[in-house]
């Protein structure tokens, strides 16, 4: 899954490389290629349904399709560098203080204008609280590896684990993590690409050197800090248009930092607008933007988005791949408005 992606893939799908020849008042090809290529419009919701969250495992049969958890089986062991090392149960996550919060999820394979993201509304614990109780080796621990039912494992660095925003979670927009998302416990860990979001934990251990988790072995990066990236959801690639005025929709992310700006190009990245946006319920999540467009006249028009981060990072136009540490450019589409 996180291996197929080509150059060739990022242009065809970016609508970079497609884009480029058609500006310029093109008009009839445009609408002959917006008749083979039109791209249905995306429906722009903060929170994402659970039914439509993207889902990214690394086996194609993961054990979780084949075998339910059994509630009453499963454990959840602290090891490696702690004073108590202890093993816990369900009920007894459950009796911890619980949080909520708003995060944002993206897989590290996701490419401009992609959709393996979402939003989400996380109950769980405190990973820092737990690593606190077990006597976790300030001195000693370098890393907190999480291990999963499925094989499956990765690390973040014990610093980053103690910064106090990592949860350990058990609930997803208001109902029981679902098995698809990691029934019964996951890490979300705002700000880190997907691959350090663990689910189906079984063991936490407090490392003393610095893991190597399942995508580091296949040489992808251990660092996973998310990448700025925005995404135009409405209207869809190559749709076309009638009116004077016309909504654009879609989502900004800035991972580790929350948006402070989000702009939008008619031409191509040439000049920029202003896009407002709503904001965020938490600093950890994307924000969803809106643009009422008058288009000055008919034509063939390149739309890209753009955003900017609350420490001044404006999110790059150079097209990167995904592998090893997520990818970048701008999503750029087509907007073919037929007559005013
Ligand atoms: N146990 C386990 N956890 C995992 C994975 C996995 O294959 N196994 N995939 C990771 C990847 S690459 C991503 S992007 C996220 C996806 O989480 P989701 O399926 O809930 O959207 O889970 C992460 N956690
Ligand atoms: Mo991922």
């Amino acid at each position: 899954m996180l291996l197929r992606w080509s150059r060739r893939d990022l242009l065809k799908i970016g609508g970079v490389g497609l884009a480029a020849g058609l500006t310029g008042g093109c008009d009839s090809a445009a609408s002959v290629f917006g008749r083979l290529f039109a791209v249905p419009p995306r429906e722009t919701t903060y929170f994402t349904p659970n039914d439509t969250f993207y889902v990214v495992n690394y086996s194609d049969s993961p054990f979780s399709l084949s075998r339910d958890v059994k509630i009453d089986q499963w454990q959840l062991s602290i090891t490696g560098a702690v004073k108590k090392p202890v093993t816990l149960r369900y009920d007894d996550i459950l009796k911890q203080p619980a949080l909520d919060r708003a995060v944002t999820l993206e897989c590290i394979d996701n490419l401009p204008g992609g959709d393996s993201m979402g939003n989400a509304m996380w109950r769980g614990i405190s990973l820092k609280e737990l690593l606190e109780e077990v006597g976790a080796d300030k001195e000693m621990a370098r890393d907190v590896v999480f291990r999963a039912a499925d094989g499956y494992d990765d690390s973040i660095p014990f610093e980053r684990a103690m910064r106090g925003d990592v949860l350990l979670a058990y609930m997803m927009n208001g109902v029981t993590l679902p098995k698809m998302h990691g029934f019964p416990l996951r890490a979300v860990v705002p700000g880190l690409y997907g691959i350090k979001n663990v689910k189906w934990i079984t063991e936490i251990e407090v490392y003393e050197g610095d893991y190597k988790g399942y995508w580091q072995r296949k040489g992808w990066t251990d660092d996973g800090t998310i990448k700025i990236t925005s995404r135009i959801d409405s209207p869809g690639h190559y749709q076309n248009l009638r009116g004077k005025e016309h909504l654009f929709k879609g989502i900004a992310f800035g991972g580790p930092e929350t948006i402070s700006k989000v702009e939008i190009s008619f031409d191509g990245g040439r000049t920029w607008l202003d896009a407002p946006f709503e904001l965020p319920l938490s600093p950890h999540t994307w924000v969803v933007w809106y643009y009422n467009w008058a288009p000055p006249k008919a034509g063939a028009y390149q739309v890209a988005v753009r955003a900017i981060d609350v420490t001044g990072l404006v999110q790059t136009s150079d097209i990167v791949r995904p592998s090893p540490a997520g990818a970048s450019g701008l999503h750029t589409i087509v907007t073919v408005v037929d007559h005013l």
